[in-house]
């Protein structure tokens, strides 16, 4: 087992290319759409309805991806068109919160930090901001100083520009995405022996963040902790404080953060030894199986949807040979019967964002393409690209709604009702690995953890 420690990864130098490269690339956009300057927000508290209390805070994800500082509201970076970028950072005397030291990290000395607590300062320092000016972050966040009043609020072509160029990572970014899939690993591992003793979901999302130091705030998304039945809920975040019995199947789908960049990693377990549980194992084992061999497809060049279509002609040979259906893969997509047990697509970009923007869109220019109207929910629809950063997570579900409604189709007959039947008390199977693409072959920066 690796232990938290030995994670640890100098950024340094990687951090050193990312931020250079990255100015050099946005300064000459910047010059080409003739902009003087760019602010971004990294966020601010939005405050919750008639109350005195905040929402959490969540930054800004174009911040973020100039530098790791996510969890101070109010702070603005400033890229000019030339030059160095200047950290605006926001140190206010408060004697109620705790109040964030001026950064000394890896990054820090990449920016010119100019620390303001109050209006009359941040007005002061903005006023040093001349030029056709572009900002980026939510309209809240919008300082309101003189120097502001003219800045152009999300330009299109700038967001275009970012989401575009956010599919593919620096060495530094994929590190963050590795080092990150290292610790879910750990915490996977501990909610993995808390399911196989009996434990409850709630148990097990405990174990899970006892066992990285984690805060729940802090995961980059809300676990899924499903057990039974659960499984087959695909966005199921309730955790149930006490143990169904019995306990047969668990479905994770949990991450980490490091340095704002997410792990997004899924797992099935089964702990029954009936029958039907050991179908249940067979089928983990399989799509378990057909998705490394399909990552071990991916090229640079070939578009994510053929990938999406290999899964699918998988599913329906597993599902086949298992006695499910009554017709193999190929059929099983042409009929659509594969997509009411994976209705949702087999991956995203990943990154500062755990789902990143950007899949559908063809180029810098912001050209959408839509996946097939068949596929609605592929969230990633574009050509495979050095650099990316994506999940590869089909699955096999049971889902109640899905199956009714194959059950009232004419394709009812293609499938063996008591087989599936048997298979509803299980949920679901998900199986989820984070990959880079390069020009080398995909790289899983998942497994070699987990
Ligand atoms: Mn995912």
């Amino acid at each position: 087992m690796i232990k938290p420690s030995e994670s640890c990864v100098n950024f340094d130098q990687s951090y050193c290319s990312h931020i250079a490269a990255k100015l050099e690339a946005t300064q000459a956009y910047m010059a080409g759409a003739q902009w003087g300057g760019l602010v971004i927000a990294s966020g601010a508290l939005e405050p919750i309805f008639k109350d005195d209390y905040h929402h959490p805070f969540v930054v800004n994800p174009y911040f973020k991806e100039w530098l790791p500082l996510t969890g101070v509201p109010n702070c603005y970076l400033y890229i000019p068109v030339s030059g160095r970028p200047s950290l605006y950072f926001y140190k206010p005397q408060d004697i109620w919160h705790k109040v964030s030291a001026l950064p000394d990290e890896f990054w820090s000395r990449h920016f010119d930090i100019l620390e303001y607590g109050d209006e009359a300062l941040l007005t002061k320092l903005l006023a040093t901001i001349k030029g056709r000016t572009a900002f980026i972050g939510p309209a809240a966040a919008l300082p309101s100083v003189p120097a502001a009043a003219d800045w152009q609020l999300n330009d299109a072509g700038l967001l275009n520009y970012f989401n575009y160029r956010r599919a593919c990572k620096s060495a530094y970014e994929v590190d963050s995405i590795e080092a990150a899939n290292q610790r879910a690993a750990i915490a996977h591992k501990a909610a993995a022996e808390a399911f196989h003793t009996g434990a409850s979901e709630y148990e097990i999302n405990r174990a899970y963040l006892a066992a990285v130091n984690l805060r729940e705030a802090e995961l980059p998304y809300g676990n899924i902790i499903a057990l039974n039945e659960n499984g087959a809920i695909l966005h199921y975040t309730h955790m149930d404080t006490e143990a169904p019995s019995p306990s047969r199947s668990f479905l994770i789908d949990a991450g980490f953060s490091v340095n704002g960049y997410a792990a997004d990693i899924s797992r099935s377990y089964c702990r029954d030894n009936s029958d039907s549980g050991a179908l249940f194992s067979h089928l983990i084992a399989q799509l378990d199986k057909a998705q490394q061999q399909l990552i071990g497809q991916l090229q640079v060049g070939q578009e994510y949807l053929q990938a999406h279509l290999a899964m699918h002609r998988m599913l329906g040979d597993i599902l086949y040979a298992a006695g499910l259906i009554k017709v193999d893969g190929e059929s099983a997509l042409a009929e659509g019967i594969t997509s009411s047990f994976l209705p949702h697509g087999l991956g995203h970009l990943l990154g500062v964002q755990v789902h990143d923007l950007g899949g559908w869109q063809r180029n810098l220019a912001g050209q959408i393409q839509e996946p097939p109207a068949e596929h609605p929910y592929l969230r990633l629809n574009r050509p495979l690209a050095d650099g990316m950063v994506i999940t590869v997570e089909p699955g096999i579900y049971f889902i109640e709604p899905l199956l009714a409604q194959l059950k009232a189709s004419t394709k009812s007959l293609l499938v063996d009702w008591q087989q599936v039947d048997r298979l509803r008390p299980f949920g679901g199977i998900r199986i989820e690995d984070n990959v880079l693409i390069s020009e080398r072959g995909a790289r899983n920066l998942t497994r070699p953890y987990l």
